[in-house]
């Protein structure tokens, strides 16, 4: 199925990619789901060899078009748990229905994850933020004026569409994570906690204008990008926990008078690799103890 036609049903679209997922896994349920956005792949290597790994083509995935987006999901065994990781996304900016953008998240909601770790490449709005520096999501501002939950009502057993967004990105993880961090040297250089903010989901596919960066200041956002607010509503909507992690690849237009290039904000993500990795074990295995 496409989703083209009126009778799909992207929870049924789920389940099957769920089963195709455990047939070819040969792991019946997955714990901690793990979404890794630009400058994130390199970091999937430090959290153990997967026991399988394919094309989110194969799940029923659209085929991803940015650089630093292979499209694939991975089955990982750590420690008692097991995370499903994909390598990858797809974006509304890609001209994708809202299903599709969070088509992985279902999946892995249907392949039994409690637990969803977003991350993402974004702009930093806060003066405070260094590029390189991975930030806690603390809330979001979906100024994408849409919903992955507008359509049809969710069939039986999904809950209702009129989620309650309150504490959408887990206190109590990003609480866990922050002190499970520090404890292994993160972030490095020094005593600093992580730091948190909230991040504004915007459509893309250009980045803003000062003008508009200056308003998002203005909004309450420490952050910007082009991901993850759907995802996580979907999450929550699934009855999942979420995490979010940003890396700041530049800082936001108009906050330091540099232009803004792609090729950057994946060379960012190459650059902070090893730390990234580390913070990324540290949230999994934080999600799986959950
Ligand atoms: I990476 O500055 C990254 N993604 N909207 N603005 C928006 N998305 C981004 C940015 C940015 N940087």
């Amino acid at each position: 199925m496409t989703g083209a036609d009126d009778n799909f049903d992207p929870y049924e679209h789920a389940e099957e990619a769920a089963a195709t997922l455990a047939a070819r896994s040969g792991v019946a349920a997955h714990d901690v789901a793990v979404i890794l956005g630009s400058g994130w792949a390199p970091a999937a290597d430090a959290l153990g060899p997967p026991s399988m790994e394919m094309a989110m083509a194969d799940l029923g995935g659209r085929a991803a078009s940015v650089a630093g987006h292979s499209g694939t999901v991975r089955s990982v065994a750590r420690g008692e748990g097991r995370a499903l990781v994909f390598v990858g996304r797809v974006h509304a900016y890609e001209g994708h229905p809202l299903h599709a953008v969070v088509h992985a998240v279902r999946t892995a909601l249907a392949a039994g994850c409690r637990t969803v770790v977003l991350t993402n490449a974004a702009g930093g709005i806060n003066p405070t933020y260094r590029v390189g520096q991975a930030v806690l999501i603390s809330d979001h501002l979906n100024l994408t004026g849409r919903s992955p939950l507008s359509g049809p009502a969710p069939p039986e057993p999904h809950g209702p569409r009129f989620v309650d967004l309150t504490d959408l990105y887990s206190a109590s993880l990003r609480a866990q994570v922050a002190v499970a961090a520090a404890s292994r040297g993160l972030p490095p250089g020094g005593p600093a906690t992580l730091a948190e903010g909230v991040y504004a989901g915007l459509p893309g596919p250009h980045y803003e204008t000062p003008a508009e960066i200056r308003m998002l200041r203005t909004l309450g956002a420490d952050l910007v990008g082009m991901s993850t607010v759907h995802e996580a509503i979907a999450a929550r909507h699934g009855g999942a926990a979420v995490l979010g992690i940003s890396l700041v690849t530049n800082a936001a237009a108009g906050v330091t008078g540099e232009a803004l290039d792609h090729a950057e904000v994946v060379a960012a993500g190459t650059a902070a690799t090893a730390d990234l990795g580390r913070l990324l074990a540290v949230a999994v295995d934080v999600a799986a103890a959950r």
